[in-house]
């Protein structure tokens, strides 16, 4: 029999004003180095149609983006909050909750692990900046494919048994972040000034998700690549 490679669900991105889907390459060609293969949804936000599609693939990548509509966990928009896109905010919660229920792995990356804690009924800091008492800046300057700050890996959580060290260096280009952690989520990563950097799920195979951009480092960084491999080995 044949090796089938893991077929990779990706949630597509539109850039508000823009006509065109498109997807950071990185979310592709380091899922292709991990041995998956990446296929691009179609923008829907329609419950049924998402059961179709992800019935058929062995994970969901929930990509990063835009801002949550803060109505979704109970908040008013605050001016510092950014621009939104509530089809995605709908697609991404049918799509993690379509994706849970058929036990699918999920691995969440920067407004996923967002859409991921506020699926599961968690709240956001809309604007860490004015929000916060956090010292350090998450929305670094560019180029964005190399180490800003640091995590503290929790020991005990899978993160920890993939990397092996409490310390491991990240990206970071959020504005937003974890306030109050969804049900079932676990915290395995935070930053120095205590924003929630990594969650999982304890009670499912790999439902991971990180603040950082893995993808952007283009497999110039083994810990950031071994992200990809943990989750497609996952997906096998
Ligand atoms: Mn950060």
């Amino acid at each position: 029999m044949k090796d089938q490679k893991p077929l990779i669900a990706v949630i597509p991105q539109i850039y508000p004003g823009s006509d065109n889907i498109v997807t950071r390459p990185g979310y592709m060609t380091e899922i292709q180095a991990a041995g998956g293969l990446p296929v691009l949804l179609p923008p829907t936000e329609d419950e049924a149609d998402l059961r179709v599609l992800l019935s058929q693939v062995d994970g969901l990548l929930v990509t990063g983006g835009q801002d949550l509509e803060p109505s979704l966990y109970g908040e008013e928009t605050l001016p510092a909050c950014g621009m939104i896109q509530p089809w995605r905010d709908r697609m991404e919660q049918h799509a993690i909750l379509t994706a849970l229920s058929l036990d699918l792995p999920i691995f969440c990356i920067c407004r996923g692990i967002q859409s991921l804690n506020v699926t599961l009924g968690g709240t956001l800091y809309q604007d860490i900046p004015s929000q916060t008492p956090f010292s350090i800046i998450h929305s670094m300057t560019p180029p964005t494919g190399r180490i800003w700050h640091e995590v503290s890996v929790v020991p005990g959580t899978p993160l920890f048994d993939l990397w092996g060290k409490t310390t491991v260096g990240v990206n970071s280009c959020h504005h937003q972040g974890i306030k109050r952690l969804g049900s079932g989520l676990t915290v395995m990563a935070t930053a120095p000034d205590g924003i929630i950097e990594g969650v999982y799920m304890t009670d499912k195979r790999f439902v991971w998700g990180v603040q950082w951009h893995p993808e952007l480092f283009y497999g110039s960084d083994p810990n950031h690549r071994a992200l990809f491999e943990a989750f497609v080995a996952a997906c096998r």
